[in-house]
């Protein structure tokens, strides 16, 4: 048996399924394995979307997904998607080729040490140069990508390593293991927590990403919120985990230039953050003022943040330890009616322009046209652009990860490769893509990969032939702009080029029409549709006004 051969089984014995990736020279004995094993290896147009798909596989079933790649140029390629896993917290095993050992002392071609090259962005990597361990190496990577904060783990295989013929014999391997989350605050922690929350009179809860991890935590968050009539608002990657159409529910928050749900704390007197996890949006963006935070989050927080002063923490389950906190409140009858106040003027503005007909489109109107669509447990992913803030903003989720978001790295590209990761998770679910013009020409090779993987997505591009995120930056900070124009392809000829089904819409009415033929099909579709930036700028005014009259 082959090194490689082992490696194999051992990513067989952790129930791999599929490994995506693009091959190379330095991988061909990996890849030669995978013929007698159960595992599919799935070819893929770029490295990085290799890691995203699989990344996205990785956080949807809760198992790391693995990518693949050669050593040098498919190495660097894969480390963006890496990335992305690292810092969106998604469970991921990636796998990199590399020249034979004794050749890496004379720099050869297409040697660069990736082992150095990922070490910031994984949680931990190694190279199998032992072969007795290797089986361990494996179990300890899954083990790794799945402790918490879930992110990716770093392998690296080299050629002559993987070609090595053993006996096999030394091929035990190891038990895999079944680690549960249990661990319940101290009575004393409770006791803490209960009184600082009893003597405030306009808590908040922030919901962070990590309470989406676990079923459980939206029946304990929600009977919590609804015990202290609390107001909450959750950030883009929490979208769902409470109901966005709940009385209690502000608004998602994140916005970079701060939107009404903002005022909701500096209206508050404590803050009581569930699951809060600062590569999404930092204290400093919502707490200058340094209210009092109660932390309830399976962590310590591993950094001292002054505008997240703790005063009192329950760590450990999340969901058994909130259910704890809620049996020692006392039941409050309203929500504090400035915070009513807040949700009125956030309502009446989210609701402004939904029915807009204008043509290009507003982003409001297709939002809501999208929403109506979607089941409420069909997925929505979305790609990073200005399109993103409107659908965090507009978009009301009903169940945790059903609106999906890169918020942690924010890469652009995500989008499609996202969606085809979401469609193998879940291929029973409808998934919609939406992505900015920019964001999708970055992946759309992957376009491909759908197309013969028939996997019935759909990608909506929404197209102003701009960076239109960063206009609104340049021109809110700078009042002019920059490097922001582009030109496109025309994307209905594109989609059949790639011979699928492509749809442009013409007016507002369309997209309504569109949706459930584009979901009819049995391979991917593109809908191309033309949409009205200028709301940007329009809800910049509208929230510089509102903060002069609010907060007078
Ligand atoms: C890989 C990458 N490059 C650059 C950026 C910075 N960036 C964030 S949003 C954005 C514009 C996105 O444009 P588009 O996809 O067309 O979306 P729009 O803002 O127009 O909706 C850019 C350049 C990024 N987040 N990721
Ligand atoms: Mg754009």
């Amino acid at each position: 048996m082959k090194v490689a051969e082992l490696f194999v089984k051992c990513l067989e014995q952790q129930g791999v399924q599929y490994i995506f990736g693009v091959p190379g020279e330095e991988n061909i004995d990996f890849l030669d394995a995978l013929h007698q094993s159960s595992i599919q290896f799935i070819a893929c147009r770029d490295e990085t979307n290799a890691a995203f798909i699989a990344g996205m596989m990785g956080k949807l079933t809760g198992q790391p997904g693995v990518c693949l790649s050669t050593l040098g140029p498919g190495a660097t390629n894969m480390m963006t998607g890496t990335a992305s896993a690292a810092l969106d917290r998604n469970p991921l095993i990636v796998i990199t080729a590399q020249t034979d050992v004794p050749l890496q002392y004379e720099g050869t071609h297409q040697y660069i040490n990736t082992i150095e090259m990922y070490r910031p962005i994984v949680k931990w990597n190694a190279s199998i140069e032992s072969i007795p361990v290797l089986p361990k190496i494996v179990a300890d990577a899954f083990s790794s990508a799945l402790s918490s904060p879930f992110g990716a783990v770093h392998l690296e295989l080299p050629h002559d390593v993987a070609s090595k013929q053993i006996q096999e014999s030394i091929a035990a391997l190891p038990e895999t293991q079944n680690l549960k989350r249990t661990m319940t605050a101290l009575d004393s922690a409770f006791e803490d927590a209960a009184r600082v929350i009893q003597l405030a009179q306009r808590p908040l809860v922030l919901i962070g990403r990590r309470a989406s991890e676990e079923p459980e935590i939206s029946a304990a968050v929600l009977s919590f919120v609804e015990t202290l009539k609390a107001p909450f608002t959750e950030t883009y990657m929490a979208k769902g985990v409470v109901s966005g159409d709940h009385p209690l529910h502000l608004q998602t928050i994140g916005l970079p230039e701060g939107d009404y749900v903002n005022t909701a704390f500096e209206i508050a007197d404590l803050i009581i953050a569930i699951g809060y996890d600062s590569i999404e949006y930092g204290a400093k963006k919502w707490n200058k003022a340094a209210k009092p935070i109660v932390h309830i989050d399976l962590e310590v927080p591993a950094k001292i943040n002054t505008c997240y002063p703790i005063k009192a923490s329950l760590i450990g389950d999340i969901a058994g330890n909130l259910q704890s906190l809620t049996e020692r409140m006392e039941q409050r009858h309203e929500m504090a009616s400035v915070y009513q106040q807040l949700k009125d003027i956030i309502t009446k503005d989210l609701r402004k322009s939904e029915e807009s007909d204008a043509y290009p489109l507003v982003p409001q109107r297709i939002i809501k046209e999208i929403r109506e669509f979607l089941s409420e447990d069909d997925l929505l992913v979305s790609d990073v652009g200005a399109h993103k803030h409107w659908i965090a903003r507009q978009y009301p989720a009903f169940q945790a990860n059903t609106c999906i978001f890169s918020n942690g790295l924010a890469s652009m590209g995500v989008g499609l490769p996202w969606a085809i990761g979401a469609k193998m998770a879940f291929p029973n679910k409808r998934v919609l893509a939406v992505c900015g013009d920019g964001s999708f020409n970055m992946s759309l090779a992957e376009l491909e990969t759908a197309v013969r993987l028939e996997l019935p997505i759909v990608v909506m591009i929404w197209r102003d032939g701009r960076y239109s995120a960063i206009e609104w930056e340049q021109e809110n900070k700078q009042g002019r702009s920059m490097g922001i124009q582009f030109g496109n392809p025309d994307f209905v000829q594109l989609a059949t080029a790639y011979g699928v089904k492509g749809y442009k819409i013409n007016k507002a009415t369309e997209i309504g029409e569109v949706l459930p033929k584009a979901f009819s099909e049995k391979s991917p579709v593109l809908i191309e549709c033309e949409v009205d930036y200028t709301e940007n700028f329009r809800l910049s005014e509208r929230l510089g006004e509102f903060k002069s009259m609010f907060l007078r």
